[in-house]
């Protein structure tokens, strides 16, 4: 699937700025800094659409992106940031929350991990969330350039366990870095969007 016109359609610190159409939506939720804001752009393949940054904290509303009136991409902020005050942490998860229970738009929804590290308990709690509300499950495993080839399966093994995932078709190793996967998650997309 190609994309011509992309724009950042919306930026939502309150529900009632959620856009007010029935373009159907995919979702990006993951820990603070695990690549969620580079995702899109490298999927969209544009370099700064979405703001990123090496620490942890960057996204801090719901960025609704328009991908040629057919359908949005949804930037969340991260989770699990400990260096941040409890006011602001909470203020966030309201947001996370509030959009992945309330929005009737919400097609799929992908978890992003860091390919590196275990799944954090806040990983798994919102993994099982994703599955009891019957969407597929997928994972996007970021950095896959910063881990060995070797040890790759070590990595999806990990995941696995945490997460309790059988069927590891479920996984999709990725790197923004060397693109890794772009094409089979396009495709995937494309799916999701024609289903
Ligand atoms: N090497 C490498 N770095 C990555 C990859 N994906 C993201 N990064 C880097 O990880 C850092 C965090 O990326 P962001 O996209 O801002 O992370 P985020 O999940 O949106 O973070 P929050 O907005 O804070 O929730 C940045 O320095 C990115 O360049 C990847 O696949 N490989
Ligand atoms: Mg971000």
């Amino acid at each position: 699937m190609k994309f011509k016109e992309i724009k950042l359609q919306q930026v939502a610190g309150f529900k009632s700025q959620w856009p007010k159409d029935e373009l159907c939506e995919i979702a990006f939720v993951g820990r603070s800094n695990v690549g969620k804001s580079t995702f899109i752009n490298t999927f969209l393949n544009r370099k700064n659409l979405a703001k990123t940054s090496s620490k942890p904290g960057k996204t801090r509303t719901i960025n609704f992106y328009n991908i040629d009136n057919k359908f949005r991409l949804v930037d969340l902020p991260g989770y699990g940031y400990a260096k941040v005050s409890k006011a602001e942490k909470d203020k966030w998860d309201k947001l996370i929350n509030e959009y992945l229970h309330l929005r009737e738009n919400l097609k799929e929804v992908f978890l992003l991990v860091d390919i590196r590290h275990e799944p954090t308990d806040l990983d798994l709690q919102m993994y099982e969330w994703i599955i009891e509300s019957g969407f597929t499950g997928f994972i996007i495993a970021t950095k896959y350039d910063k881990i060995s080839k070797g040890n790759l399966q070590k990595h999806k093994n990990q995941i696995m366990k945490k997460l309790n995932i059988e069927d590891d078709g479920l996984i999709f190793v990725y790197s923004s870095e060397t693109g890794h996967n772009i094409d089979v998650i396009n495709e995937q997309v494309e799916v999701i969007i024609n289903s």
